[in-house]
Protein backbone atom coordinates (compact mmCIF):
# COMPACT_ATOMS: atom_id res chain seq x y z
CA UNK A 1 0.00 0.00 0.00
CA UNK A 2 1.34 3.38 -1.02
CA UNK A 3 0.16 6.92 -0.48
CA UNK A 4 0.28 8.55 -3.92
CA UNK A 5 0.72 12.15 -4.98
CA UNK A 6 -2.51 13.92 -5.96
CA UNK A 7 -2.48 16.14 -9.06
CA UNK A 8 -3.94 19.62 -8.60
CA UNK A 9 -6.01 21.79 -10.92
CA UNK A 10 -5.08 23.01 -13.55
CA UNK A 11 -2.81 20.02 -14.25
CA UNK A 12 -3.62 19.01 -17.87
CA UNK A 13 -3.66 15.32 -16.93
CA UNK A 14 -6.92 15.97 -15.05
CA UNK A 15 -8.51 16.71 -18.46
CA UNK A 16 -7.73 13.28 -19.94
CA UNK A 17 -10.53 10.81 -20.60
CA UNK A 18 -9.61 7.67 -18.65
CA UNK A 19 -9.45 4.26 -20.33
CA UNK A 20 -11.81 1.37 -19.65
CA UNK A 21 -10.40 -1.27 -17.26
CA UNK A 22 -10.13 -4.70 -18.94
CA UNK A 23 -7.63 -6.52 -16.69
CA UNK A 24 -9.03 -7.55 -13.33
CA UNK A 25 -5.69 -8.65 -11.95
CA UNK A 26 -3.62 -8.09 -8.80
CA UNK A 27 -2.35 -4.75 -10.16
CA UNK A 28 -5.92 -3.45 -10.19
CA UNK A 29 -6.40 -4.53 -6.57
CA UNK A 30 -3.18 -2.76 -5.65
CA UNK A 31 -4.34 0.40 -7.44
CA UNK A 32 -7.68 0.28 -5.58
CA UNK A 33 -5.87 -0.09 -2.24
CA UNK A 34 -3.55 2.84 -3.07
CA UNK A 35 -6.56 4.98 -4.01
CA UNK A 36 -8.29 4.19 -0.71
CA UNK A 37 -5.14 4.76 1.32
CA UNK A 38 -4.43 8.06 -0.43
CA UNK A 39 -8.04 9.21 -0.01
CA UNK A 40 -7.98 8.39 3.72
CA UNK A 41 -4.58 10.05 4.21
CA UNK A 42 -5.88 13.36 2.85
CA UNK A 43 -9.28 13.09 4.60
CA UNK A 44 -11.23 12.73 1.37
CA UNK A 45 -14.53 10.99 0.74
CA UNK A 46 -13.89 10.18 -2.92
CA UNK A 47 -10.95 9.81 -5.33
CA UNK A 48 -10.55 8.89 -9.01
CA UNK A 49 -7.45 7.15 -10.43
CA UNK A 50 -6.74 10.01 -12.84
CA UNK A 51 -6.21 12.27 -9.79
CA UNK A 52 -3.10 10.23 -8.97
CA UNK A 53 -2.10 10.27 -12.64
CA UNK A 54 -3.38 6.78 -13.53
CA UNK A 55 -5.46 6.80 -16.72
CA UNK A 56 -7.97 4.07 -15.76
CA UNK A 57 -11.69 4.10 -15.09
CA UNK A 58 -11.70 3.31 -11.38
CA UNK A 59 -12.96 5.41 -8.47
CA UNK A 60 -13.24 4.93 -4.70
CA UNK A 61 -15.49 6.53 -2.10
CA UNK A 62 -16.17 6.34 1.63
CA UNK A 63 -18.64 8.75 3.19
CA UNK A 64 -18.63 7.02 6.61
CA UNK A 65 -17.13 8.66 9.67
CA UNK A 66 -14.07 6.49 10.11
CA UNK A 67 -12.92 4.33 7.14
CA UNK A 68 -15.87 2.01 7.67
CA UNK A 69 -17.42 1.77 4.25
CA UNK A 70 -14.94 1.69 1.37
CA UNK A 71 -16.61 1.53 -2.05
CA UNK A 72 -14.73 0.64 -5.23
CA UNK A 73 -16.31 1.21 -8.64
CA UNK A 74 -14.62 -0.03 -11.82
CA UNK A 75 -15.95 1.29 -15.17
CA UNK A 76 -18.85 3.13 -13.48
CA UNK A 77 -21.82 4.26 -15.58
CA UNK A 78 -24.50 6.62 -14.34
CA UNK A 79 -28.14 6.43 -15.34
CA UNK A 80 -30.34 9.33 -14.25
CA UNK A 81 -33.59 7.84 -12.93
CA UNK A 82 -35.48 11.13 -12.62
CA UNK A 83 -34.34 14.12 -14.71
CA UNK A 84 -36.63 16.42 -12.72
CA UNK A 85 -35.15 15.72 -9.28
CA UNK A 86 -32.00 17.73 -8.67
CA UNK A 87 -30.20 18.99 -5.60
CA UNK A 88 -27.31 21.30 -4.75
CA UNK A 89 -24.33 20.33 -2.61
CA UNK A 90 -21.21 22.25 -1.56
CA UNK A 91 -18.60 20.04 -3.18
CA UNK A 92 -14.89 19.85 -2.51
CA UNK A 93 -12.15 18.06 -4.47
CA UNK A 94 -8.75 16.75 -3.39
CA UNK A 95 -7.38 18.18 -6.67
CA UNK A 96 -8.79 21.65 -5.84
CA UNK A 97 -7.70 21.96 -2.19
CA UNK A 98 -9.27 24.71 -0.11
CA UNK A 99 -12.18 25.46 -2.44
CA UNK A 100 -15.83 24.46 -2.10
CA UNK A 101 -18.52 25.30 -4.64
CA UNK A 102 -22.18 24.42 -4.98
CA UNK A 103 -22.91 21.98 -7.80
CA UNK A 104 -26.44 20.99 -8.79
CA UNK A 105 -26.84 17.36 -9.88
CA UNK A 106 -29.56 14.72 -10.28
CA UNK A 107 -30.40 13.13 -6.89
CA UNK A 108 -31.85 9.87 -8.20
CA UNK A 109 -29.24 7.91 -10.11
CA UNK A 110 -28.35 4.28 -10.67
CA UNK A 111 -24.68 3.26 -10.85
CA UNK A 112 -23.71 0.24 -12.95
CA UNK A 113 -20.11 -0.84 -12.43
CA UNK A 114 -17.78 -3.79 -12.09
CA UNK A 115 -16.17 -5.02 -8.89
CA UNK A 116 -12.47 -5.97 -8.60
CA UNK A 117 -13.30 -9.46 -9.92
CA UNK A 118 -14.92 -8.01 -13.03
CA UNK A 119 -18.47 -8.94 -12.00
CA UNK A 120 -21.29 -6.55 -12.91
CA UNK A 121 -23.04 -4.77 -10.05
CA UNK A 122 -25.66 -2.04 -9.67
CA UNK A 123 -26.58 0.29 -6.84
CA UNK A 124 -28.98 3.15 -6.31
CA UNK A 125 -26.99 5.34 -3.90
CA UNK A 126 -28.69 7.58 -1.36
CA UNK A 127 -27.77 11.16 -0.53
CA UNK A 128 -24.10 12.14 -0.40
CA UNK A 129 -22.80 8.87 -1.89
CA UNK A 130 -24.74 9.62 -5.07
CA UNK A 131 -23.18 13.09 -5.23
CA UNK A 132 -19.66 11.74 -4.69
CA UNK A 133 -20.00 8.97 -7.30
CA UNK A 134 -21.21 11.51 -9.88
CA UNK A 135 -18.33 13.88 -8.99
CA UNK A 136 -15.75 11.06 -9.28
CA UNK A 137 -17.21 9.66 -12.49
CA UNK A 138 -16.92 13.17 -13.98
CA UNK A 139 -13.15 12.94 -13.28
CA UNK A 140 -12.96 9.86 -15.54
CA UNK A 141 -14.26 12.03 -18.39
CA UNK A 142 -11.84 14.90 -17.67
CA UNK A 143 -14.56 16.95 -16.02
CA UNK A 144 -14.07 18.93 -12.80
CA UNK A 145 -16.48 20.56 -10.33
CA UNK A 146 -15.16 23.98 -11.40
CA UNK A 147 -16.67 23.35 -14.84
CA UNK A 148 -20.10 23.86 -13.22
CA UNK A 149 -19.29 27.38 -11.92
CA UNK A 150 -18.74 30.68 -13.73
CA UNK A 151 -15.54 31.07 -15.75
CA UNK A 152 -14.63 34.14 -13.67
CA UNK A 153 -14.71 32.05 -10.47
CA UNK A 154 -12.87 29.19 -12.22
CA UNK A 155 -10.04 31.51 -13.38
CA UNK A 156 -9.73 32.94 -9.88
CA UNK A 157 -9.34 29.45 -8.36
CA UNK A 158 -6.89 28.51 -11.14
CA UNK A 159 -4.57 31.46 -10.49
CA UNK A 160 -4.71 31.00 -6.70
CA UNK A 161 -3.71 27.33 -6.99
CA UNK A 162 -0.95 28.15 -9.51
CA UNK A 163 0.48 30.74 -7.11
CA UNK A 164 0.38 28.25 -4.21
CA UNK A 165 2.38 25.77 -6.32
CA UNK A 166 5.31 28.20 -6.87
C1 LIG B 1 -15.73 14.76 -3.79
O1 LIG B 1 -13.81 15.34 -2.52
C2 LIG B 1 -16.85 15.42 -3.06
O2 LIG B 1 -10.37 21.16 -0.21
C3 LIG B 1 -14.60 14.24 -2.93
O3 LIG B 1 -8.55 20.95 1.76
C4 LIG B 1 -16.66 16.10 -1.85
O4 LIG B 1 -13.01 14.21 -0.78
C5 LIG B 1 -18.10 15.39 -3.58
C6 LIG B 1 -10.82 17.65 0.60
C7 LIG B 1 -17.73 16.71 -1.20
C8 LIG B 1 -19.16 15.98 -2.94
C9 LIG B 1 -18.97 16.62 -1.75
C10 LIG B 1 -10.96 18.88 0.00
C11 LIG B 1 -9.89 17.52 1.61
C12 LIG B 1 -11.58 16.49 0.16
C13 LIG B 1 -10.21 19.98 0.40
C14 LIG B 1 -13.07 15.26 -1.37
C15 LIG B 1 -9.28 19.83 1.40
C16 LIG B 1 -9.11 18.61 2.02
C17 LIG B 1 -12.34 16.47 -0.95
CO1 LIG C 1 -12.63 15.65 -7.31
Amino acid sequence: MTIRKILTFPDPKLREVAKEVTNFDSNLKELANDLLETMYEFKGIGLAAIQIGVNKRIIVADISDEKQEPHIFVNPKIKVLNENKKGGYDEGCLSIPGFYEEVIRPTQVEISFQNLSGENEKIIPEGLLGVVVQHETDHLDGKLMVDYISSVKRQRIRSKLLKLKK
